[in-house]
C-alpha cells in the first residue's frame, strides 16, 4: 500500500488532520488500533476554543456543533463559598468557547471521512514506524494475523501519550518535561440538567470540583480524589455527596441528581516531549504533550498542532517548500508552552494538595481574590481560557 501521509491513531488529532489534508489534495490513510466503537465511547474533554471550531469550521464537519453546541461567553469560579464570574468575553473583546463534546467531534470527523471514502484501518495491531530518517518512510501492521506495509511521504504520529510514534524516536533524540500531580479527577456523566447555565470551577477545602455539560439534559461532574482512589470506592450517592459539600450552597441546593452514565478517574499529569519533529516524523497532540485538564486545553492543543502540520504539508505538496515543516516543531512548541503554563497555574490554584500548609492555602485564596477583584489579572485568565491565537 502507498499514501503520501500516513497518520496513525484517529483521535481528534488524526481525524481532524486526515480531513484537513484531504480537503488540500493530500492523500492520506488513519491506522487506529481499537475499532471504532471504543474510540467513540471514550469521555473526555468538552470545551472548544474559537480557533478550534473555525478549524472544524474549515473542514466542512461543523453544522451540527452550531447546532447543538453550547456558546459560553463566561465561566464561574467558587471559592470561600461564593462564585464570582469570569466575563470572558466582555475581557476579550468578544471571544467565547463552545461546549460540545470530544465524542460528538470524533463523531462527526468520522462520519465526514466515510462521506467521502477515505481509508481508516482499524483494529491495526502491531503499528510499528521505519526509516523516517530517510526520504521513504514505512508503517508496519498486522491485522487479522495478516502483516501489512504502507509506503509513504510523511508519517504523523497522532497516537496520544501512550501511543507507538513517540516511543519510536531515539531516546537520546528527544528531550522530556514532565510534573505528575498528586491527585485524579473522578468524573460522572449523567442524564441531568447542569445546575447552572456556564462551568463553575471550585476551589474547597475538601479539594476542587468542576461542574461542567454536554447539552441542556445532560451533566459532567468533576471532584478532585486520590491517586489511588478507585471507581468502585464511589457509588453514585456518595460522589453526588461530595460534589454538593464543594460546591457553594446556591448550587448545592439547585444540583440535580440521578444515576451516573459514566464514571472514571483520570490522573493528572503535566508533560511536554521536544522536539515534535523527526526527519518524515512528526508528532500531534497528546502524542507530544498532555496538559492537567483544569484548562481545557488538551483537544484545543491537538488541533493548534493539526492546524500547523496540515498548512506546512500544503505548503511542501503546493511549492515544494520546506520551510513549514523545518518550523513545525518550534512553532506549535511556542503555543504548547503557553498552555502547559495556563493549565499547570490553573490546577495550582484550585486544588488542595497534600503535602500543602496553612501558608499555600492562603498563598491560593490571595491569588483567586486578586484574578475576581483585578481587571487585568481577569483579562489575562480569559484570553488564555478562550485561546491564545495561533
Ligand atoms: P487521543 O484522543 O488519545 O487519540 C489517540 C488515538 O491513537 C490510538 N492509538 C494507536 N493507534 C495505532 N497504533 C498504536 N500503537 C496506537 N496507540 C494509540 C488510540 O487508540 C487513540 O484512538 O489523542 P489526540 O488525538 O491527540 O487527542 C487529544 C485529546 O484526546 C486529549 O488531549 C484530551 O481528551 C485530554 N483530556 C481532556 N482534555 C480536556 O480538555 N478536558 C477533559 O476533560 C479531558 N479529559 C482527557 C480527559 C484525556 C484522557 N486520557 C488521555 C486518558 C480524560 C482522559 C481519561
Ligand atoms: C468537561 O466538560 O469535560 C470539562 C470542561 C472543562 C474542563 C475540563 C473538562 O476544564
Amino acid at each position: 500500500m502507498r499514501t503520501q501521509v500516513a497518520i496513525i491513531g484517529s483521535g481528534p488529532a488524526g481525524l481532524l488532520l486526515g480531513q484537513l489534508l484531504h480537503l488540500y489534495g493530500i492523500d492520506n490513510l488513519i491506522l487506529e488500533r481499537k475499532d471504532r466503537d471504543y474510540v467513540l465511547a471514550r469521555i473526555r474533554a468538552g470545551v472548544l476554543e474559537q480557533g478550534t471550531v473555525d478549524m472544524l469550521d474549515e473542514a466542512g464537519v461543523a453544522d451540527r456543533l452550531h447546532k447543538e453546541g453550547l456558546v459560553h461567553g463566561g465561566v464561574e469560579l467558587s471559592f470561600s463559598g461564593q462564585r464570582h464570574r469570569i466575563d470572558m468575553k466582555t475581557a476579550t473583546g468578544g471571544k467565547t468557547v463552545t461546549v460540545y463534546g470530544q465524542t460528538e467531534v470524533t463523531r462527526d470527523l468520522m462520519d465526514a471521512r466515510d462521506a467521502e471514502g477515505l481509508t481508516t484501518i482499524y483494529d491495526a495491531a502491531d503499528v510499528s514506524l521505519h526509516d523516517f530518517d530517510g526520504d521513504r518512510p514505512r508503517v508496519r501492521y498486522t491485522r487479522n494475523g495478516v502483516s501489512h506495509d504502507i509506503t509513504c511521504d510523511f508519517i504523523a504520529g497522532c497516537d496520544g501519550f501512550h501511543g507507538v510514534s513517540r516511543q519510536s524516536v531515539p531516546a537520546d533524540t528527544l528531550a522530556t518535561f514532565e510534573r505528575a500531580y498528586p491527585f485524579g479527577w473522578l468524573g460522572i456523566l449523567s442524564d441531568t440538567p447542569p445546575v447552572s447555565p456556564e462551568l463553575i470551577y471550585t476551589s474547597h477545602p475538601r479539594g476542587f470540583a468542576l461542574c461542567s455539560m454536554r447539552s441542556p439534559m445532560r451533566s459532567r461532574y468533576y471532584v478532585q480524589c486520590a491517586l489511588d482512589d478507585r471507581v468502585d470506592n464511589w457509588p453514585d450517592a456518595k460522589f453526588w455527596d461530595e460534589l454538593k459539600r464543594r460546591v457553594d450552597p446556591e448550587a448545592a441546593d439547585h444540583l440535580v441528581t440521578g444515576p451516573s452514565i459514566e464514571k472514571s478517574i483520570a490522573p493528572l499529569r503535566s508533560f511536554v516531549a521536544e522536539p515534535m519533529r523527526f526527519g518524515r516524523l512528526f508528532l500531534a497532540g497528546d502524542a507530544a504533550h498532555i496538559v492537567p485538564p483544569t484548562g481545557a486545553k488538551g483537544l484545543n492543543l491537538a488541533a493548534s498542532d493539526v492546524r500547523y502540520l496540515s498548512l506546512a504539508l500544503r505548503e511542501f505538496y503546493a511549492d515544494g517548500s520546506h520551510a513549514g515543516i523545518d518550523d513545525y516543531s518550534r512553532r506549535a512548541l511556542a503555543r504548547v508552552w503557553k498552555a502547559e503554563r495556563f493549565s499547570w497555574w490553573m490546577t495550582s490554584m484550585l486544588h488542595r494538595f497534600p503535602d500543602s500548609d496553612g501558608f499555600g492555602g492562603r498563598i491560593q485564596l490571595a491569588e483567586l481574590n486578586y484574578l475576581v477583584g483585578s481587571q487585568a489579572a481577569t483579562t489575562a485568565m480569559a484570553e488564555n481560557y478562550v485561546g491564545l491565537p495561533f
